[in-house]
C-alpha cells in the first residue's frame, strides 16, 4: 500500500476498523476505501466483517439514523424512498465506457473521463458529518466456482441492512482473495436528505457504471434497485465477466417444480420486472432457490446455476394470503422484513392488492397521506407505490429449497421466457430447439412497461432475454454466447416461453393469477418426457386433455375446451407482426446480430404464413396434429 493511503486509513478509521480493514491484506480494496473516505469525507467509518455482531450494529443503525422506522410486528420496518426516487431510473443509469470500447447505440453511456469526474464531484463531500459502512458480500454460494466477491461502501445503514437480508457476507471470502484484484466495487452516498430523510437531489441522481474497473457510483438515490450494488449494478459488471470467462449472467428465478413421487425438476426463469416473476419463483408447494439473479456455468458438461443473492426485494403489490400464501405468512408475521414506499397506519402495513380495504390516510412515500391527495407532481398520489417492495432473507421462507447454499448449484432442466404481452404469445409453449428457443423466445421477448422502471407504464417494450436493462455487451454478442452455451452442454435444458396476461376480445385477462402454477407442472412433465405436445408454427403446445388433468389435479378446477381454444389457439397476425418488429429491431439497431437470427425468425414467419394459409388467423392446436 503506498504511504498516502496507509496513513489515511490510519487516520480514519478508529481502533477494530482498522484492524478489520488490514486483516484483508489487500491493496485494490486499501486503495478504494482511501478514495471513498478522502472524496465523500465520512465523518466515521464502520468496517463490518460477517459477524453477526457487526450486522446487528447496521440493522440498529437503520432504526437510529430513522432510516427504517419499526412496525408493531417484532422485526419488521418500514423504509420510505423520495417521491421522485421510486424505481430504477434508467436514464441516470450510465455506463462509463474508455475510448475505444463500442457498446452499440442501444445502450446508455457516459466517456470514462467525463462521466466519472462528473459523479465524482457530485460524491464530494458528501457523506460529511455521517457514518459511513464497509460491507463485505459474496455473490453465489461462498467457496465456489461461482463466487464473486464484492465490496460497498455507503453512507446509508438502510442499504447496507438490505444487503445483509440479500447476500451472502463475504468477508471471509474476502480473506482467501488474499491480495488478488478479481472483485466488485460499489460507492454510494445517499447524498444531502431532506427532513423527511430522502434524498433531496434526485434531480443530480447518477448511478454510472464502471465496466473496465467494475465499479460503480451511486450517488443522491436510495431505492434499492440504485443503491444495492449487488443487484443490478452488479449483474451488468457479471454479464462482461462471464461474456469473457465463458458463462452466463442472467436476470433470472431459479426454482424446482415438484414431480410426481417425489421428483424434483429444477427451472430458471427470465421475466421483466413485475411479470410474475417472483409469484413463479414461490410458487405454493414449490422450492423457491432465487428470484431475481442467476448464474450459469458448465460443470462436467451440465448446466449448473445458482441464486446470486440469499434474499428477496420483492414487489409487494397484490401479495395476498390466498395467492402467495408463503410470502404473506412471511409479511404478517415476527422475523426480519424491510417495507419500503408501503402505507402505513398505526404501525401496520398496507399495500395495494393485498386484499383487504385500505385506510383512507396514514404515511407513505409521499409524507403525511390522505386519499385524494395530490403529490409534488400534481398527480393523485395512490395509498402505497406500485413498486412498494418488501426485503427479506430467503431463510424466512418455508419452502426455501435447501440446495441454495450448494457450491455446484443445482442442475437446470428448463429455462423460462416470460412477459406482459397481452395478444400474442400462448400461455405456454416449448421451444423447437435450443436455438430457436433462445431466438424466437428470449431474444425475441417483448413486455408491456410496468412501475419497476421509472417512465410511462404499458408500453410495449423490447425485452431480450428479460435482461436488456443491464446487458453491458453488445446484444449480438450476448445472443450468441447464449447460442454457444448449449455447445458445451451433454444436453441442453428445454426452453419455454410463457404468458401470463393473454387477454380475450373484451380486454379481459384469459388466465387467473394462479394457472401459472399448471403451466409449471405442464413444463414439468415435458421436460421428464411425461406429456405429448403438438408441434405449432411458435413452438410445441399443451394438449387439451394434459391441461384438463393438471387443472383438476393442482387447482381443482374444470378446465374447458373453450377456454383451451381461446387461450392456446395460435393468434397468428400478431405473432408475424411481432416477428416483423423484433426483425427490424435486430436489422436496425443491433448491427453484430447473429445471421441465425434473421434464419430462425424467417423459418417460423414462414411456418406461421402456412398455417395462415390453411386455417385463417386463429389456429386451434389440434387442427395441426
Ligand atoms: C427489478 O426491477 O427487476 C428488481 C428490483 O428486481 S431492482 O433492484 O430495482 O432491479
Ligand atoms: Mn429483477
Amino acid at each position: 500500500m503506498d504511504q498516502k493511503c496507509e496513513q489515511l486509513l490510519r487516520s480514519r478509521l478508529q481502533g477494530e476498523n482498522y484492524q478489520k480493514l488490514m486483516d484483508l491484506p489487500n491493496p485494490k480494496l486499501h486503495r478504494f476505501i482511501a478514495d471513498a473516505i478522502e472524496l465523500c469525507d465520512p465523518a466515521t467509518v464502520v468496517v463490518c466483517t460477517d459477524d453477526s455482531s457487526d450486522i446487528a450494529y447496521v440493522r440498529k443503525q437503520a432504526v437510529a439514523r430513522q432510516e427504517e422506522t419499526p412496525l408493531t410486528i417484532e422485526g419488521h420496518t418500514v423504509h420510505f424512498d423520495g417521491y421522485f426516487d421510486q424505481g430504477r431510473d434508467k436514464d441516470k443509469t450510465k455506463y462509463l465506457v474508455p475510448p475505444g470500447m463500442n457498446l452499440g447505440e442501444r445502450l446508455n453511456t457516459a466517456g470514462k473521463a467525463e462521466g466519472t469526474a462528473e459523479v465524482r464531484a457530485l460524491l464530494k463531500g458528501q457523506m460529511a458529518g455521517r457514518e459511513a459502512y464497509v460491507r463485505f458480500f459474496c455473490l453465489g454460494p461462498v467457496n465456489s466456482a461461482f463466487s464473486i466477491s464484492g465490496v460497498q461502501i455507503t453512507d446509508s445503514a438502510y442499504v447496507g441492512h438490505s444487503e445483509d437480508l440479500l447476500y451472502r457476507s463475504g468477508y471471509e471470502q474476502f480473506k482467501r482473495l488474499g491480495d488478488g484484484e478479481d472483485f466488485f466495487r460499489v460507492m454510494h452516498s445517499c447524498g444531502e436528505l431532506t427532513e423527511g430523510n430522502v434524498s433531496k437531489n434526485y434531480e443530480d441522481k447518477r448511478i454510472y457504471i464502471d465496466l473496465e474497473d467494475e465499479l460503480v457510483y451511486s450517488v443522491n438515490t436510495q431505492y434499492g434497485g440504485n443503491t444495492i450494488g449487488f443487484k443490478k449494478l452488479a449483474l451488468r459488471l457479471a454479464i462482461r465477466k462471464a461474456d469473457r470467462e465463458g458463462w452466463l449472467s442472467e436476470h433470472m428465478f431459479v426454482v424446482g417444480i415438484h414431480g410426481p413421487k417425489g421428483r424434483k425438476t429444477y427451472f430458471t426463469g427470465a421475466f421483466p420486472s413485475a411479470c410474475g416473476k417472483t409469484s413463479t419463483a414461490m410458487l405454493p408447494g414449490e422450492s423457491i432457490v432465487g428470484d431475481d439473479i442467476a448464474y450459469l456455468r458448465i460443470i462436467d458438461g451440465e448446466a449448473r446455476a445458482v441464486n446470486v443473492e440469499s434474499g428477496i426485494f420483492g414487489i409487494i403489490q397484490d401479495v395476498n394470503s390466498k395467492d402467495d400464501p408463503v410470502i404473506y405468512k412471511v409479511l404478517t408475521t415476527p422475523g426480519e422484513v424491510i417495507f419500503s414506499n408501503i402505507l402505513i397506519k398505526d404501525g401496520k402495513p398496507y399495500w395495494l392488492g393485498m386484499g383487504q380495504a385500505l385506510p383512507k390516510d396514514g404515511v407513505n412515500y409521499a409524507g403525511q397521506w390522505h386519499e385524494g391527495m395530490k403529490g409534488p407532481d400534481g398527480a393523485t398520489v395512490s395509498a402505497a407505490h406500485k413498486n412498494a417492495r418488501y426485503t427479506v432473507s430467503l431463510r424466512a421462507l418455508a419452502n426455501v429449497d435447501p440446495k441454495l447454499d450448494d457450491p455446484d448449484g443445482i442442475a437446470v432442466s428448463g429455462i423460462i421466457y416470460g412477459g406482459r404481452d397481452s395478444d400474442t404469445w400462448v400461455p405456454v409453449q416449448q421451444s423447437l430447439s435450443w436455438d430457436h428457443g433462445v431466438i424466437a423466445m428470449g431474444a425475441s421477448l417483448e413486455s408491456e412497461t410496468t412501475a419497476a422502471t421509472i417512465g410511462q407504464e404499458g408500453v410495449r417494450a423490447f425485452q431480450p432475454m428479460s435482461n436488456l436493462d443491464f446487458v453491458a455487451i453488445p446484444l449480438g454478442k450476448y445472443i450468441q454466447n447464449h447460442l454457444d452455451f448449449a455447445k458445451g452442454l451433454k444436453e441442453a435444458p428445454t426452453i419455454f416461453a410463457v404468458n401470463y396476461f393473454l387477454k380475450g376480445a373484451d380486454g379481459k385477462y384469459l388466465n387467473g393469477m394462479a394457472d401459472k402454477a399448471v403451466w409449471a407442472k405442464w413444463m414439468e412433465r415435458r421436460v421428464n418426457g411425461e406429456v405429448e405436445a403438438i408441434e405449432g408454427p411458435t413452438g410445441w403446445l399443451p394438449v387439451y386433455a394434459d391441461l384438463k388433468a393438471l387443472f383438476k389435479d393442482v387447482l381443482k378446477q374444470e378446465y374447458t375446451p373453450e377456454q383451451y381454444a381461446e387461450q392456446f389457439s395460435i393468434r397468428v397476425p400478431e405473432n408475424i407482426k411481432k416477428i416483423d418488429r423484433i426483425e427490424e429491431i435486430y436489422r436496425t439497431q443491433v448491427p453484430d446480430t447473429p445471421q441465425i437470427v434473421f434464419d430462425t425468425l424467417a423459418a417460423q414467419r414462414k411456418r406461421l404464413q402456412e398455417v395462415q394459409a390453411k386455417f385463417g388467423d386463429r389456429v386451434h392446436p389440434e387442427k395441426l396434429r
